[in-house]
């Protein structure tokens, strides 16, 4: 990874800070997203005094095609070639049954999880076929593979991740462009507080009962896939904790 350019979107928290974090201890030079300005100053901070790391960040909204287009298409020469895009912004939002639901929930998990992806490919994708080279790792999750109890739109935001990543896949043959989809299962991170619209105590009673996944095991599966020789494509993984064998069924003790 060694000098190589890695944009990854939603770095100010969770998995999209782990994967800042992995991508620059093994040398990247990062191009971090994130809406929290502050949040995002203090990962740029922490980076570069701990790995010296190289970091050009970006305040932005994934939400919004306008600021995307005008900060992507402004990246100075250094940084506009990109070797990897890690498309993680994204959440849930909420959980109730279908009959029940927010249309600002829905609103805000389509936006963010489908639309915003799209965006912020379809920014740098066209570079990285005229590069030849390229890779998109999309951070999907086991809800896109099966559906669970009252996760109704966020598993269907899921579900299309995994089709447009392969959608990716088949446009983007022979071009020398990689596509891979993750697909994890439950991690600690503060994504079932934003679901409980910030209530951490019942966030974390999520990853009570059993040890979840952490951020840095995403992030190095990622690490993994963007480290493969040009000619492997690894196309989706789904990694989950040892103690969830499907979306429901989880061994929680107590
Ligand atoms: C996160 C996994 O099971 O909480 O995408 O929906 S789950």
């Amino acid at each position: 990874m060694k000098n190589k350019v890695v944009f990854i979107t939603g770095a100010s928290a969770g998995i999209g800070e782990a994967c800042a974090e992995v991508f620059a201890k093994a040398g990247a030079r990062l191009i971090l997203m994130a809406r929290r300005q502050e949040k995002l100053a203090d990962v740029c901070e922490r980076l570069f005094k701990q790995y010296g790391t190289e970091i050009y960040s970006i305040t932005c909204d994934v939400r919004n095609f306008d600021d995307l287009e005008k900060y992507i298409n402004a990246l100075p020469e250094k940084w506009s070639t990109i070797d990897v895009l890690i498309n993680n912004a994204g959440k849930a939002k909420g959980l109730s049954k279908i009959q029940d639901g927010e249309l600002r929930h829905w609103e805000e998990m389509i936006d963010t999880n489908i639309k915003g992806l799209l965006y912020v490919s379809k920014l740098i994708l066209p570079k990285m076929v005229q590069q030849g080279f390229g890779h998109v790792i999309n951070i999907g999750s086991i809800a896109g593979r099966e559906v669970y109890p009252s996760g109704n739109v966020y598993c269907g935001t899921k579900a299309a991740v995994a089709f447009i990543s392969k959608g990716m896949v088949i446009d983007l043959n022979g071009t020398g462009v990689r596509v891979t989809n993750i697909e994890p299962g439950l991690v600690e991170t503060e994504f079932a507080a934003v679901r409980f619209d910030g209530d951490f105590e019942k966030g974390r009673t999520v990853y009570q009962g059993y040890k979840p996944l952490e951020a840095r095991d995403v992030a190095e599966t990622a690490l993994f896939c963007a480290t493969r020789p040009q000619h492997v494509m690894i196309q989706d993984i789904l990694i989950t904790p040892t103690d969830q064998a499907t979306v429901t069924m989880v061994n929680k003790k107590g």
